[in-house]
C-alpha cells in the first residue's frame, strides 16, 4: 500500500469510519443520558511519562463538537474552565456567561461539575490536612463550585479526592483526615441547601467517586464501597444529600468486579452517577474507551443497570488515546465510544427480553420442587442438572454479543 501523506490522513481516517458503518445519527445519541466531559475531550494525552500529542481545546470548541456528535450533556471541572486565579472573581461570572451562550447556542446542557482536589499544587499534602488554611482554601473551592453547578444548571456535583491520602505512612492520623474530609463535604452541602432555598431550586446530588491508587500512594477511601461507608458513617450531616460515582475502571483496578460493586451501590441507593470507560485489572488507569477490552462485562453491567432502572448519567470519563489525533478525538474516538456504549445498551435489552435466557432463569428459581430439605444429597441430586444453566446463560450472552443469536456463524469449509 502507498505511504499516505499527511493530508491524506484525515480523509482517509473519515474515510475508514464511514466504511466502519453502524454509526447512529445524532438525534438517536442525544436520547441517551450520556454525558461528555470536557477534560476528556480536551486531555492532550500528557502523564508522568508522557509530553502533551495534542494541541488544547476551549469549551465552546468542545460544545459544538458534541452538539455536532449528539451528546447532549457537559460535564466539567471548575480547573478545566477557570484558572485559580480567575476563580471567585468577576473573570468567573465572564467566563461562566461565555460558557452559558455556548450551551445554549448549541442545546447542550451542563449536568455535572466537579472540583479539581487534585492536579493543584495546593493539594500537595491533600485538600483535608493538618493545615487550617489549606482546608479553608478548600471549603472555599467546594462552596464555589456548588455556585457554579447552580449557575450552570448542572443537577450532579462529583467530588474525586484524588489526594485524600499519603505517600509517607505514618505521616497522617486517617480518622482525622476522614473527619477533616467531612467537613469539607458538609460545607458543600451546606451550600448548596442555602442556594437552592434562596432559588427555590432543588438541591444538588453530591457523588463521591473513588480510585483504589493513583496519584496518592496510599487512599483513605479507595472503592465504591468505602465511600459508602463514608457516607452511612455519621461525620456527614447531610448523607441523604450524598451518593456514589462510580467508576467502571476504577474497580476493575483493585480487582473488584464492577457489576457487583454497582450492585453495592443500587441496593445502597447510593448508584447515582456513573463514569464509563474501560482498561485493565490491577493495573494503572488507563481510561480506554468503553468496551474496547472487556465488551462481555460491560454488556453484563448494562443488564443489571437495565434491569434494575437506573436512570443517572453515563459519563464517558475516558482518555482519547495519545496516538489520537484533534481530528481524531472528535471524528472517531467520541462517537465511537457513544455508539458501542448504545449498541452495548441495546444488547443488554435483548439479553433481558431473550426467552432462552429468561426461561432458564424462571427455571433456576423455581428449583427441583422436592420437599425433605434436610437432606443435602438429595438436594444436590435434585438441583444438579439445573445448574448446567449458568454455563448455558454465559453462551447465550456470548451468542448476544457477537449477533449469533440472529443467526450471525463462523463457518470456513476450507
Ligand atoms: C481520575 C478520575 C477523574 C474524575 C474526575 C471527576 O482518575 O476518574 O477523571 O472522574 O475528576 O471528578
Ligand atoms: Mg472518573
Ligand atoms: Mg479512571
Amino acid at each position: 500500500m502507498a505511504a499516505t501523506t499527511q493530508c491524506e490522513q484525515q480523509t482517509l481516517v473519515e474515510r475508514l469510519m464511514s466504511a466502519c458503518g453502524g454509526s447512529y445519527a445524532p438525534e438517536v445519541r442525544r436520547k441517551f443520558f450520556i454525558t461528555g466531559p470536557q477534560w476528556a475531550a480536551a486531555y492532550q494525552g500528557q502523564a508522568l511519562f508522557h509530553a502533551p500529542t495534542r494541541q488544547p481545546v476551549t469549551p465552546a470548541e468542545v460544545i459544538r463538537h458534541f452538539a455536532r456528535i449528539g451528546i447532549g450533556w457537559w460535564t466539567t471541572h471548575d480547573l478545566d474552565i477557570l484558572s485559580p486565579e480567575e476563580m471567585m472573581t468577576p473573570r468567573q461570572d465572564q467566563i461562566l456567561a461565555g460558557i452559558e451562550t455556548s450551551l445554549k447556542q448549541h442545546g447542550v446542557q451542563c449536568s455535572m461539575v466537579t472540583c479539581e482536589t487534585f492536579f493543584s499544587p495546593v493539594w500537595a499534602a491533600s485538600p483535608a490536612g493538618e493545615q487550617p488554611e489549606v482546608r479553608a482554601y478548600a471549603a472555599l473551592r467546594l462552596e464555589n463550585l456548588v455556585e457554579i453547578g447552580h449557575r450552570l444548571g448542572a443537577r450532579f456535583a462529583v467530588y474525586w479526592p484524588g489526594t485524600l491520602g499519603y505517600q509517607i505512612q505514618g505521616s497522617v492520623d486517617e480518622t482525622v483526615m476522614l473527619k477533616r474530609y467531612a467537613d469539607l463535604i458538609n460545607a458543600a452541602c451546606a451550600k448548596d441547601i442555602a442556594l437552592s432555598r434562596a432559588n427555590h431550586g432543588a438541591t444538588l446530588r453530591h457523588c463521591l467517586e473513588a480510585k483504589p491508587f493513583e496519584p496518592q500512594a496510599e487512599l483513605i477511601l479507595p472503592t465504591t464501597d468505602a465511600m459508602l461507608g463514608f457516607i452511612h458513617s455519621g461525620l456527614l450531616q447531610h448523607p441523604e444529600m450524598v451518593g456514589v460515582n462510580t467508576e467502571y475502571l476504577h474497580e476493575l483496578m483493585w480487582g473488584g468486579a464492577p457489576r457487583a460493586a454497582l450492585a453495592r451501590a443500587l441496593v445502597a441507593g447510593k448508584l447515582w452517577h456513573f463514569d464509563i470507560n474501560d482498561g485493565y485489572r490491577l493495573k494503572h488507569d488507563v481510561d480506554i474507551g468503553v468496551g474496547l477490552v472487556n465488551p462481555l462485562d460491560w454488556l453484563n453491567v448494562l443488564i443489571l443497570l437495565r434491569a434494575h432502572g437506573y436512570n443517572g448519567p453515563f459519563n464517558l470519563d475516558y482518555k482519547p488515546p495519545r496516538t489520537t489525533s484533534n481530528h481524531g478525538v472528535f471524528q472517531v474516538s467520541l462517537p465511537t465510544a457513544v455508539d458501542r456504549f448504545i449498541t452495548l445498551w441495546e444488547m443488554a435489552g435483548e439479553a433481558i427480553a431473550d426467552p432462552i435466557i429468561s426461561e432458564a432463569t424462571r427455571a433456576l428459581e423455581a428449583g427441583a420442587g422436592i420437599t425433605n430439605i434436610n437432606d443435602a444429597d438429595a438436594v444436590f441430586e435434585a438441583n444438579k442438572e439445573i445448574w448446567t444453566l449458568h454455563e448455558l446463560i454465559g453462551h447465550r450472552l456470548f451468542q448476544i454479543l457477537l449477533g449469533q443469536h440472529r443467526g450471525r456463524l463462523f463457518v470456513d469449509m476450507n
